[in-house]
């Protein structure tokens, strides 16, 4: 039996991914900050899901992920999908704390957990799934700090394959475009009705489908490395440069 640590399990695309291989036969460790959504997961999907209540700015609780007893400790699949973005306003007008914890936990969190697992990982041949987004790629008016932070994922993810050449290590990055899971209503600080009014009419991509695509490429034949994979919601589209002719 297989096993996958998954961050972020709380809610949208890591939730999801939880029921997704837990029904498809393997263990599932699964973390987050709220508890109470993990205990309601695991009394869904039984003794194959151990939930963990763990911040991703906790470095030192992140580490202890590495030194799990058997057999939660011999982790196949790193998911690296806790991530969250601060609000669209003009950088000058936003938090600190909100951009503080954004590159906390996209950025730094991610790093740590993947530096303490690789050593298993590469004895395991394992392989690791990195959530980046398409706003690594296309910028667009008050995605600053989140597209930074998902660019980082995006070149982290390649680069950390050259540093893996021969160890038989895969590493994905995913980059999605619009899906509707919790992501606005956190980004908006709770503005569920703004969260319906984005995703109103457009047919945006599920959780459920991005479960699908983490599925597909961990079943795929272990010489097979997906480098990167941009997807979209067929509504979505790009809207071309902004040109200021006011000076
Ligand atoms: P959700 O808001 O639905 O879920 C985010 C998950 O991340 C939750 O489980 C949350 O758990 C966890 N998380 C956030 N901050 C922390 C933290 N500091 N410590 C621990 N866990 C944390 O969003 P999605 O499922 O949509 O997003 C998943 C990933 O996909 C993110 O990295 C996001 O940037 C990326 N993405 C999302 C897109 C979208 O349109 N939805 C598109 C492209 C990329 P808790 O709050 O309980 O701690
Ligand atoms: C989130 C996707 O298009 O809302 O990463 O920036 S988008």
């Amino acid at each position: 039996m297989k096993t996958i640590l998954i961050t972020g399990a709380t809610a949208g695309f890591g939730e999801a991914a939880a029921r997704k291989f837990v029904v498809g036969g393997w263990r599932a460790i699964g973390t987050g900050r709220r508890g109470e959504r993990l205990k309601a997961l695991q009394d869904e999907l039984g003794d194959n899901f151990l939930p963990l209540e763990i911040d991703m700015r906790d470095r030192d609780a992140l580490e202890g992920l590495a030194k799990l007893d058997a057999p939660w400790g011999d982790i196949d699949l790193l998911l690296n999908n806790a991530g969250l973005a601060p609000p669209t306003d003009p950088l000058p007008a936003t938090d600190w704390d909100r951009v503080e914890t954004v590159i906390d936990t996209n950025i730094t969190g991610l790093v740590a957990l993947t530096r303490a697992l690789l050593p298993q990982l590469i004895e395991r041949k394992g392989q690791i799934i990195n959530l980046s987004s398409v706003a690594a790629t296309y910028p667009y008016k008050g995605g600053a700090v989140y597209a930074g932070t998902k660019a980082f994922v995006r070149q982290f993810s390649l680069d950390l394959r050259c540093d893996l050449a021969g160890t038989g290590v895969r590493v994905t990055s995913i980059e999605p475009g619009m899906a509707e899971t919790e992501f606005t209503i956190v980004r908006t600080g709770g503005d569920k009705d703004a969260s319906d009014k984005l995703y109103a009419g457009m047919d945006p991509m599920t959780a459920d489908d991005l479960a699908d695509l983490f599925w597909w490429i961990a079943n795929l034949p272990p010489r097979l490395n997906i480098n990167a994979v941009e997807l979209m919601p067929v509504t979505q589209s790009w809207a071309g440069f902004a040109v200021n002719r006011e000076g």
